[in-house]
């Protein structure tokens, strides 16, 4: 038998429902450098309310990498520009954030809409919306997410694929975080003719030879400190350019760190333009939420990121090395 909700998620996902169905117009985003959850959950509600004839647009800040372009109507997301700003919508969804600064530029134009749904499967959630469906047992936003169009129609082929999606991505191929509930939507989203290995394919194991490239060349840098259970990677500005490679070509490289037997910990630092970022991967033991929350980052316990503005690699490492000690 499917697992139900919890009678607090079903009187959430009523009262969103509820608004849904009675406004007219919608915009849904989710967080900067924007992932497989985010976006499958954006595209599975934006079909959702397509079928209810509501006037609704996916608007996020960060343009979608190549590997989701497979996904149904991923030509329909737009970027924020300021064309948008005169733009009016009623209710603005935000998903996946756990708080409003995730959405990155578009902060202030969200908070001036009239109404704020808030859905987020993230340990810590500000509850910076009039409704907020904030729940860390959920392994992806997709699951949420599954609930809801459940409740406005039958699920179609289309939001199928994007739910699992969001589900596989999130969950890395089903190997962490797992709910209560993911086997049982995934079951539910394979009656729908979807195909998952073309899915899981595209996803994770189309590997370009530029990304190939850049993990040859990132390799380089492998740290591994026994003591902590941790290994480490980084990623310069002159890498970057020496492989001509982007921020998105290193998908993957902190899941492969955390896949080395004996390794608690895995982190890549990222240089950008103006800082660096960090991305970890835990196997439990160790909550790199806590020190992703401490430098203004988040995530959950077994993955999670901040950011350093105008910081160099070398400084940033010694910091977070400094925290695991
Ligand atoms: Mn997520």
């Amino acid at each position: 038998m499917a697992v139900k909700l919890s009678e607090k998620d079903e009187i959430k996902v009523n009262e969103i429902v509820d608004i849904l169905k009675n406004k007219n117009s919608f915009l849904i985003t989710s967080h900067i450098n924007i992932d497989g959850d985010g976006i499958g959950s954006e595209i599975a509600l934006f079909i959702g309310l397509k079928k209810l004839r509501k006037n609704v647009e996916i608007i996020n800040q960060d343009k979608l990498p190549k590997m989701f372009k497979f996904l149904p109507y991923s030509d329909k997301i737009k970027i924020f520009n300021e064309k948008i700003k005169e733009k009016n919508f009623d209710v603005g969804i935000i998903i996946d954030c756990g708080n409003i600064e995730r959405v990155g530029e578009l902060k202030d134009f969200i908070l001036n809409l009239p109404f704020l749904i808030n859905i987020d499967h993230h340990l810590t959630n500000s509850n910076f919306g009039h409704i907020n469906w904030s729940n860390p047992i959920f392994s992806s936003t997709g699951e949420m997410i599954y609930f809801i169009c459940k409740k406005l129609g039958q699920i179609n082929k289309k939001q199928a694929i994007c739910l699992y999606t969001s589900i596989l991505y999130d969950t890395y191929c089903f190997t962490h975080h797992l709910s209560n509930f993911t086997f049982d939507i995934v079951k539910n989203l394979l009656t729908k003719g979807i195909n998952p290995e073309k899915i899981a394919q595209r996803i994770f194991f189309e590997k370009s030879i530029k990304s190939v490239n850049l993990f040859k060349e990132a390799l380089k840098t492998f740290k591994f400190y026994k003591k902590l259970s941790l290994c480490t990677m980084e990623i310069s500005n002159k890498l970057l350019k020496k492989t001509r490679t982007q921020e998105e070509h290193t998908e993957g490289f902190v899941d492969f760190l955390i896949s080395i037997k004996g390794v608690e910990v895995g982190i890549l630092f990222k240089e950008r333009a103006n800082g660096v970022k960090v991305s970890m991967r835990s196997k439990g033991k160790v909550d790199v939420e806590n020190i992703a929350k401490k430098f203004g980052g988040g995530g959950h316990r077994e993955a999670a990121g901040c950011f350093f503005e105008n910081k160099s690699l070398k400084e940033v490492e010694k910091i977070i090395l400094k925290e695991l000690q």
